[in-house]
């Protein structure tokens, strides 16, 4: 053999065992990563849902509730940007607005009865904003005083009413002037505040700023079935910042008018896990939609800095010295698990599938132990209090609701007595109503709402609330 055929059989062979150690190398770090998302998110399954669920001491005082909107349940609200936007044809399933949804506006007397006969002791309700401002800074006396009457109804049959102040709906005279993207939408916005809580705040301790920030923002700018109707990255970025300065301005408001009120914002929380466990690309693309959906509202409350660092969206870091303390509690809506699949035709690089638990009548997996896991996340990561400000089923026969109900119900009090401070639970919702896009099919309430008649029939699942409420009552712990 001639030294320069060695030579070369050589550096082939180096090449060899280099390409063979890089190739080990990746493996080896593909498993470790693999191992390491896996055991930080360890997979969950109740093996049985106890008859009894309440396992553990709920605190004294737990909020009992059930919650709804103004917009879905009132009827007659037509100076907001849902009302414009159900009159495009097309953009509410089945072509019917929100018109009189459940009457609710008219028979507060009648449903703050169903939350007595729920042995409720909570109700959380929104104000609907284009009510009691029908005009920039002009402010209605009677709607007004419509809010007053139901907080002083509530109060006087026993249930604590926590205020919502924005669940998705503006006047239109904001959304003239760029609804959540406006210049002034969060000095509006604790405004509006400051008047709430200079009328009610005698009689209302809980106060929920705004719902949903992640879903408005999401449904609205990103991918435009609710209004604006918009598809802008931009846009959902200012609106973003628009929703967290809102906040910030005026849970400042409500806690300079009444030091004592505890103030929070409701955010909707899902389970982002992979579809395949042992694929990489599947687990970043969870802990991606994870981290853009979960977590950017009560971070930037964290920080004090509005941020937003979701990919393929204009970044956010702004200080912001009034998001400090601004939440007493974090609100967490809780409905569902999605499971992740990286796939390079779909946009955004992931496909969002349903899990192989039972499905509601929307199409979405119904995953109990989902609500355990993100309830020691929200405490590992604030270490704030936490109150359950929505869970819920559409389920319009009313059958899944009452395991629904216990199995949810059982993920919180394990929760609690993991030494997680979880205050309260409200169901979503009180009553069928109005499900925005998907207008009134999807049936979310404890009591079946026939429309023509406005008639409410207590469903399976009031009986369970009921039954839960009182097996929390009897518990001595709880007294
Ligand atoms: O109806 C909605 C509510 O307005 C916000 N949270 C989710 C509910 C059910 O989809």
């Amino acid at each position: 053999m001639t030294r320069a055929r060695e030579d070369s059989e050589r550096i082939h062979r180096r090449g060899r065992r280099w390409v063979l150690g890089a190739i080990g190398g990746l493996l080896a770090a593909y498993l470790v990563a693999t191992l390491a998302f896996r055991l930080s998110h360890p997979d969950l399954r109740f093996s049985v849902i106890p008859e009894n669920p309440i396992v553990t001491g709920l605190p004294a005082g737990f909020l009992w509730g059930a919650a709804t909107s103004a917009h879905q349940v009132e009827g007659g609200n037509l100076r907001n940007d849902w009302a414009r936007f159900e009159a495009v044809p097309g953009n509410i399933r089945g072509g019917a607005g929100s018109g009189r949804a459940a009457d609710h506006w008219n028979r507060v007397a009648q449903d703050v009865g169903l939350l007595r006969d729920l042995g409720a002791n909570a109700y959380r309700f929104s104000i609907e904003w284009s009510r009691v401002e029908p005009d920039p800074g002009q402010w209605d006396e009677s709607a007004w005083a419509h809010y007053a009457d139901e907080v002083a109804q509530l109060r006087r049959a026993g249930v604590e009413p926590m205020v919502t102040l924005l669940h998705f709906t503006l006047p239109t005279w904001l959304t003239d002037r760029g609804g959540l993207t406006a210049d002034d939408f969060a000095q509006r916005f604790a405004a509006f505040a400051a008047e709430a809580v200079r009328r009610l705040g005698a009689d209302v301790r809980y106060w929920c700023t705004v719902n949903e920030p992640n879903v408005q923002m999401y449904q609205g700018y990103v991918v435009g079935v609710w209004p604006p109707g918009v598809q802008d990255r931009h846009q959902a970025s200012r609106a973003f910042a628009g929703l967290v300065r809102g906040h910030a301005l005026a849970a400042h408001a409500i806690k300079a008018a009444r030091p004592g009120a505890r103030v929070g914002a409701a955010v909707n929380l899902i389970v982002f896990d992979p579809v395949r466990r042992w694929w990489l690309l599947d687990w970043i693309g969870a802990r991606e939609a994870d981290r853009g959906f979960n977590w950017a509202f009560y971070d930037s409350v964290k920080r004090s800095a509005i941020s937003l660092h979701i990919a393929g969206f204009p970044e956010l870091d702004e200080p912001m010295t009034e998001l400090a303390g601004s939440a007493d509690f974090v609100g967490v809506n809780y409905y569902r698990r999605n499971l992740v699949r990286f796939s390079p035709r779909a946009p955004g690089l992931v496909e969002l599938l349903q899990g192989p638990g039972p499905l509601s009548d929307t199409g979405v997996e119904i995953y109990p132990e989902g609500l355990l896991r993100l309830l020691r996340r929200v405490w590992d990561r604030y270490g704030l209090p936490i109150i359950v400000t929505e869970n819920g089923v559409a389920d319009s026969t009313g059958r899944l609701r009452p395991t629904y109900l216990r199995a949810h119900v059982y993920a919180l009090a394990r929760a609690v007595g993991e030494g997680i401070p979880v205050e309260g639970y409200f169901h979503w919702s009180l009553l069928d109503n109005f499900e925005w896009a998907e207008g009134f099919e999807p049936r979310f309430g404890l009591y079946r709402v026939d429309y023509d008649t406005q008639e409410r029939v207590a469903g399976p699942g009031a009986v369970e609330f009921r039954r839960l409420v009182a097996i929390a009552a009897a518990a001595p712990w709880t007294r």
